[in-house]
């Protein structure tokens, strides 16, 4: 259900737009899109979300909306994903309810604990590698804390930064149980068949999905 996560990125997608990513994301094997839009007006996001969650349905997959409760409420989306300094995961639950989904950020596994206690319905662990596409991100955490946050929580972990052909088999063994990834899709001239190669190699790992 969360193997594969890709994540939109206006500035990496070669011209493309969110939704145009998604389709491609999708049509590859992607199980969920995350529609990312740093600082973007709302009515911009809004329109790639209401385009993207028409996608979603089409192929019976995922659509996620980071950040902006009021974005993935309005769009209908399967649910939001949350950093640690965004909305509080109680607050978004009274807006979302119990049939959305909720992901939350963690960088240790006091975080993951916590997100997992206040109903989380899965943890994003990263940044497992370095990344560029994140400044900010808690640079190259290791596969380690993939395990730890693994052996610390029930709810499934997506492993997100720096993932890409060369490591996502690694990522997977040491316990994550999907993997989140900007550019090693979304800045590929082919989006659909870097998806899908990605999405391959993690059901070579974990061939019972
Ligand atoms: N969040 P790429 S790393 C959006 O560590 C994001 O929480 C991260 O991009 C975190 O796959 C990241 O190109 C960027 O490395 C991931």
């Amino acid at each position: 259900m969360f193997e594969l996560c890709v994540i939109t990125d206006r500035t990496l997608s070669n011209g493309l737009s969110e939704a145009e990513v998604a389709r491609l994301a999708y049509a590859g094997g992607a199980d969920i899109v995350q529609l990312r839009m740093k600082n973007s007006d709302g009515k911009e996001m809004l329109e790639q979300a209401i385009k993207i969650k028409a996608i979603a349905d089409e192929y019976a997959k995922f659509f996620i909306v980071n950040d902006r409760v009021d974005i993935a409420l309005l769009s209908d989306a399967d649910g939001v994903h949350l950093g640690q300094s965004d909305i509080p995961i109680e607050y978004a639950r009274e807006l979302l309810g119990d049939d959305k989904i909720i992901g939350i950020s963690a960088h240790n596994v006091k975080e993951a604990k916590e997100a997992e206690s206040k109903g989380a319905d899965y943890i994003g662990v990263g940044s497992v590698f370095t990344t560029s596409t994140k400044k900010d991100a808690h640079q190259g955490q290791g596969l380690d804390i993939v395990f730890k946050i693994k052996q610390a929580v029930d709810i499934p972990i997506i492993a997100i930064g720096g993932i890409n052909r060369g490591n996502i088999q690694d990522v997977i063994r040491a316990g994550a149980d999907g993997v989140a990834v900007i550019s090693a899709v979304v800045a590929q001239k082919d989006v659909s068949a870097a998806a899908h190669e990605l999405r391959d190699m993690i059901l070579k790992v974990r061939p019972n999905i």
